[in-house]
């Protein structure tokens, strides 16, 4: 029998010896396989591992603050480490209410549906009176407050994407702004277990379809044959998007019967089209001024999305900037003015690409979940805020129409993702940082997040504990089994929140009686009802798990994305207030937002290419190809990807020479946020003008002060501010630097790994 294991990478095949896995090998039902997750095993990951339970020397002695980040730490024994925790979340409820815990918690954990970090700190919190909880993601924050107001909740539209096969039928022309990479669609939530984009791409340029990338860098998109690229300067797709809709309306090229049927308010947005509300045409001509894509080429470009069977697609990314509404807003226009959404191969995507999911033929059920009970507490953050938050107790924000204040945050409380990996600004957060009275964490690593930690109680990883492995719309549902004896003392987490459930008195509300094997079973139950609602039959758990895997089949076929709507808009109305798509929304308009009106607008971002001083880059910081995020970077694989040490900044050859930069060279990235170290690559596949610096290298700040960080942290460079009022996401995308030569003796990164660190 072949033991199968899952990750948010993939499936993988383990081989055992001896009860202990020895290797993992790519799957064989996979037909692209990611290498990431074949160096869950690398003895550089073991190394970093936490053992025991880990209390700061400075928290310890009296619950000094200062030292957060930079003490080292003592070993306790664990039901030392518990009784502090469940002391500390005893004390400052009694003090100042659950409203004071912060446990949104945000991150990818792992793969496996029961043992998700997240979900199980969360049903832990609620069962002890609620926490301070984060709405949306770091993903997306700007497309999932925005979209659903102008066509359909984000997690919907990922859903009901047109299907591959579809798309390698029909497209006859592929627009891509930020790509289709490859490199993202390795990833996806709770384990991708057919890699189908690569696939597809290839198919589609086989048969003919025409692929053209807008984007700032080039190798965003592989189809095996060539493709145009469009080097647009970043965050000005939305100025590009508008010339397009321009050319579109001018020349008589919109579907005037699917504007009238499908859509609200285009009466109202081409006036400001033509420059009739604010004096400025978004002409090509305006347009090239601030993208730097010629007049021409848009003007031609809009004739020929116009002129065939054209799918619009865009990435995350692009909502990852300030203002960030806006491409997505002007990208739905301009799919509705050319009419194709709703037909088989042409409109809109809205996630080809961030992951593996969109464009699936799989049946579409839910996979087995974690109930995570109430929350009470009624107080959130929209989750890039959490530097104001701390910073600025009883402050003021706006988010989606509502007008709400930031919570006093006395504790704060992380299972299964890194803060000082996401966050924008790391040097403010670091400040941020210092505020609450507590830090507890649980972790698998000694990585920056356990580094800030005041407890830290060390966590098993998904090769060490039994779980259901299965992603929204994919083959396989894999019975992740143990095959791996965890380090020193870790505990799963739901053990560790078991225990201290005993002692806040809810052990029974938490574990409602149960081990973790027979969660398993209730909840695969539960997902096998709803499979079986779809169509799908689900053998019974026992022979799930003794069959190690199992191939969901039925239960669905090619999709169109919008077919029906298309086809009968009254049957089939959207959950818009006009139950259509709105190309101009009353609603959002009512909210009376300067920086982000009722209809898709250009505004300038706070930093882009546009008021540059001379010498500054614009920074993309992407997601990393070897990695999940800051997920296994002391791996081999991960390693390899670095220049000596350290993560790749990307560079033109024109921005180098003019540096006096060469290939290799160690370089400082700077502005007046922060500054990091970084080795050099220079590659024509990124425009002049812009550098890329990916993100998930373990921030590493040097004890000096001042000095820059050096690993290649892109987030200590980037910019702290809310995409817009509406939405409040984070904005790494919009981020201006300066590089150079690194003067001096090279400072070492750190090793991650334990003895150095902890004291016993
Ligand atoms: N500059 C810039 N910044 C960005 C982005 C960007 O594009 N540019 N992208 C943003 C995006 S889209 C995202 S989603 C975020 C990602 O940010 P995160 O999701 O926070 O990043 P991860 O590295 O996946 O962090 C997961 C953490 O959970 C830990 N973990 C894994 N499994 C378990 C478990 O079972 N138990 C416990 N206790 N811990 C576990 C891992 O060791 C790791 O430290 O980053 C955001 N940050
Ligand atoms: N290997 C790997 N895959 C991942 C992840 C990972 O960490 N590692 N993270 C996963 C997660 S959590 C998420 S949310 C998704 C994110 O998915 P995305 O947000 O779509 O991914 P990014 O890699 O940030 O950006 C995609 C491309 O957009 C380009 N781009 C950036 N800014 C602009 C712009 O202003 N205009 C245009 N036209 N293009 C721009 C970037 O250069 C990049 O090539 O990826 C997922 N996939
Ligand atoms: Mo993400």
């Amino acid at each position: 029998m072949t033991i199968l294991t899952s990750s948010h990478w993939g499936v993988y095949e383990v081989e055992m010896q001896g009860g202990e896995a020895v290797a993992l090998h790519p799957f064989k039902g996979d037909p692209d396989p990611s290498p990431i997750g074949l160096h869950m095993l690398a003895p550089e990951l073991e190394r970093s591992r936490i053992r025991r339970p880990a209390v700061r020397v400075g928290w310890l002695e009296g619950r000094k603050r200062e030292g957060r980040g930079r003490e080292a730490f003592v070993e306790v024994a664990w039901s030392e480490a518990l009784d502090l925790v469940a002391g500390e979340l005893g004390r400052v409820k009694a003090a100042h209410g659950n409203g004071a815990i912060f446990g949104g918690s945000y991150g990818w954990s792992s793969a496996g549906r029961f043992h998700h970090a997240q979900s199980q700190i969360h049903r832990f919190l609620n069962t002890i009176g609620g926490y301070v909880r984060h709405q949306d993601s770091y993903s997306l924050a700007a497309a999932r407050v925005l979209m659903p107001h102008i066509m359909a909740p984000m997690d919907e539209l990922m859903a009901i994407h047109t299907s591959w096969p579809v798309l390698e039928e029909h497209t006859a022309l592929f627009v891509c702004l930020g790509g289709v990479p490859a490199k993202n669609a390795q990833v996806g939530a709770g384990g991708p277990s057919e890699h189908r984009v690569p696939g597809a791409l290839r198919r589609m340029a086989a048969r003919g379809c025409r692929f053209i990338n807008i984007s700032p860098v080039r190798d965003d998109l592989e189809t095996g044959a060539g493709f145009e690229w469009i080097p647009i300067r970043p965050n000005t797709d939305t100025a590009l998007l508008l010339a397009l809709a321009y050319v579109v309306e001018r020349e008589g090229l919109h579907d005037a019967g699917f504007l009238a049927r499908c859509t609200v308010g285009f009466e109202r947005f081409v006036p400001y089209l033509r420059g009739e509300t604010d004096g400025m045409a978004k002409t090509p001509e305006w347009a090239e001024g601030i993208t730097g894509v010629p007049a021409a080429r848009i003007a031609a470009l809009a004739r020929e999305m116009a002129g065939a069977r054209t799918m619009l697609s865009i990435a995350w990314s692009l909502q990852r900037s300030h203002h960030g509404e806006q491409p997505f807003w002007a990208c739905t226009t301009l799919a509705a003015m050319l009419g194709q959404i709703g037909t088989p191969g042409g409109g809109l995507g809205v996630a080809y690409g961030p992951t593996n999911g969109a464009g699936s033929p799989h049946a579409r059920f839910a996979g087995p979940t974690l109930p995570q009970g109430e929350n009470v507490v009624r107080a959130f953050i929209p989750v890039a805020r959490i530097s104001d938050m701390l910073l600025n107790p009883g402050g003021a924000f706006t988010y989606n129409g509502g007008a709400h204040r930031y919570p006093d945050i006395r504790l704060v409380y992380w299972a299964g993702g890194n803060p000082f990996h996401h966050h924008q600004d790391l040097n403010r957060l670091s400040r941020a940082w210092e505020k609450p009275e507590t830090v507890v964490v649980h972790e698998q690593f000694w990585n920056p997040v356990a580094r800030h930690a005041d407890i830290v109680l060390p966590a098993t990883t998904t090769l060490e504990r039994e779980d259901i492995g299965y992603a929204t719309r994919e083959k396989f549902m894999v019975a992740m089994q143990r095959v791996k004896t965890p380090p020193g003392e870790a505990r799963d987490d739901y053990a560790i929140f078991s225990d201290l459930a005993a002692r806040m008195g809810t052990e029974a509300a938490f574990t409602e009686g149960r081990t973790a094997r027979e969660w398993l079973a209730l909840l695969y139950g539960q997902s096998q009802a709803a499979a079986r609602r779809a169509g799908v039959v689900l053998p019974d758990f026992e022979i799930f798990w003794q069959q190690g895997v199992v191939e969901i089949e039925g239960g669905s076929t090619p999709q169109v994305m919008y077919g029906a709507f298309r086809a009968d808009p009254k049957a089939h109305p959207l959950k818009t207030p006009s139950g259509l798509i709105e190309i101009y929304s009353e609603r959002i308009a009512g909210f009376g937002l300067a920086d982000c009106p009722g209809h898709a607008v250009w505004q300038e971002p706070a930093e882009w290419l546009g008021n540059a001083a001379p010498g500054q880059l614009h920074m993309l910081s992407d997601q990393p190809d070897r990695r999940l995020h800051s997920q296994l970077d002391p791996s081999p694989w991960s390693a390899a990807g670095k220049i000596g040490g350290r993560q790749p900044v990307s560079m033109h050859p024109a921005d180098a020479a003019a540096r006096g930069l060469v290939d290799g060279a160690v370089v400082r990235v700077f502005n007046a946020r922060g500054a990091t170290l970084a080795g050099l690559r220079v590659t024509a596949d990124v425009r002049p003008g812009v550098v890329r610096l990916s993100t998930g290298a373990w921030f590493d700040p040097d004890p000096v002060v001042g000095a820059p960080e050096r690993h290649g942290n892109p987030n200590v460079l980037t910019l702290d501010i809310g995409a817009s009022g509406l939405s409040q996401g984070c904005i790494a995308q919009t981020c201006l630097v300066e590089v150079a030569a690194f003067e001096g003796e090279v400072p070492r990164v750190r090793a991650f790994d334990q003895p150095d660190f902890v004291v016993r």
